[in-house]
């Protein structure tokens, strides 16, 4: 099977004038979102969701490739709903929904599982990745790329913010969009990437040359619902390097990544930083860091506690997610059944 889709996927226009759909979606796994997921993910969506149609998901279904506790994947699916409202996302702006809750995506799937080439579908280096990293290597895994296309495909987005790390998954949902559509009659999008304004990746404090990541978590990794003295501990024992500039570069990796972070939390450009830290030592723009990321989360952290003390409140916000999204999945699958020649069950005789 030809795995080219013959076009180039074009970068999205970052300040687009129509009201797009934009879809994305985050793995309830960790003990909290961590800082990266914040910077890198739920910031943007937060400031998206006057501009265009959101669909926020909880991908618990991916989570399942890391064979979660099962108390555990229902705890932090709940919590996870609520870490997102307190980071910003409104559920009466964007549809926030539970992947699970919409069996459509798994069907859709399996239809887009059957127009997918074993060899392509090992093309997929992420698979090699996490397999390496210590993810059990699960059909799951393999087949993860096939469910997420069928995540984005299901709702016709036209924009999908993604990662770098993401990008070749983007490609295949192309791929397999158009396939379908050329089998079976124009039916799926196109999705384009969503590049943020700023891509920041927010690296681990303790080895600056891998990305934040919830599934590392230690030391290296500031949760967004760490105390502050938690998060204070951990930024001030980040490695750095012998040097004593503040300055960002290639071979200050863990300085560089400093300053992102102050960057983001303060709203300030790395240049002006790069300067007012000129003549200073590690220790004072560390303490700084710390200060910022601290004040940054400490909202967050007061109103995740007040939405965490209320689950009814956020099965609520799932629940009506799962009906909005339910509504246009339906629509789709309903296409798709029918295109692709499934026989409607029949309406039983009262
Ligand atoms: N370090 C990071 N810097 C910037 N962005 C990041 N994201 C994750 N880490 C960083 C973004 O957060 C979103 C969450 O994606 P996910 O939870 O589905 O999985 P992930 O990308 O693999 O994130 P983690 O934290 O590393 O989780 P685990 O350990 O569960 O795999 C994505 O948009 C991602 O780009």
């Amino acid at each position: 099977m030809n795995s080219a889709s013959g076009d180039k996927m074009p970068p999205m226009d970052l300040q687009p004038t129509a009201r797009l759909r934009v879809l994305s979606g985050i793995r309830p796994t960790g003990q909290s979102f961590q800082l990266g997921n914040y910077v890198g993910a739920v910031r943007h969506w937060a400031a998206m969701q006057d501009e265009h149609e959101c669909f926020f998901f909880l991908a618990d279904l991916h989570a399942l490739t890391e064979v979660p506790d099962p108390d555990r994947l229902r705890a932090r699916t709940r919590e996870s709903v609520a870490e997102l409202l307190a980071m910003g996302v409104d559920p009466s702006r964007s549809t926030v929904f539970a992947q699970s809750h919409l069996p459509q995506h798994v069907e859709l799937a399996w239809v887009l599982g059957c127009l997918a080439g074993f060899g392509e579908a090992q093309r997929m280096t992420q698979f090699k990745e996490k397999a390496a990293a210590g993810t059990p290597a699960s059909v799951g895994l393999f087949t993860y790329p096939v469910l997420q296309a069928a995540d984005i495909l299901m709702y016709q987005a036209s924009a999908v913010p993604i990662g770098e790390d993401q990008r070749q998954h983007l490609e295949l949902t192309r791929d397999l969009a158009q396939r379908f559509n050329a089998r079976y009659g124009e039916t799926f999008a196109l999705p384009q990437p969503y590049a943020a304004r700023t891509g920041e990746r927010i690296k681990d404090l303790q080895d600056p040359g891998r990305k934040m990541s919830k599934g590392i978590g230690g030391n290296g990794t500031v949760w967004v619902l760490d105390d502050p003295g938690t998060v204070t501990k951990k930024i001030k024992s980040a490695v750095t390097d012998t040097g004593r500039e503040v300055l960002a570069g290639e071979d200050k990796a863990g300085i560089t990544n400093l300053l992102t972070i102050l960057s983001v939390a303060t709203g300030r450009p790395v240049r002006d930083l790069e300067l007012a830290y000129a003549g200073k030592g590690y220790g004072d723009f560390k303490a700084d860091v710390a200060q910022a990321v601290v004040e940054l989360f400490t909202p967050i952290r007061a109103r995740y506690a007040q939405l965490a003390a209320d689950p009814g409140h956020l099965d609520g916000v799932l629940a009506q997610g799962a009906a909005q999204a339910g509504a246009v999945a339906e629509k789709t699958m309903a296409d798709v059944r029918e295109r692709i020649g499934l026989l409607a069950p029949a309406r039983q005789a009262c």
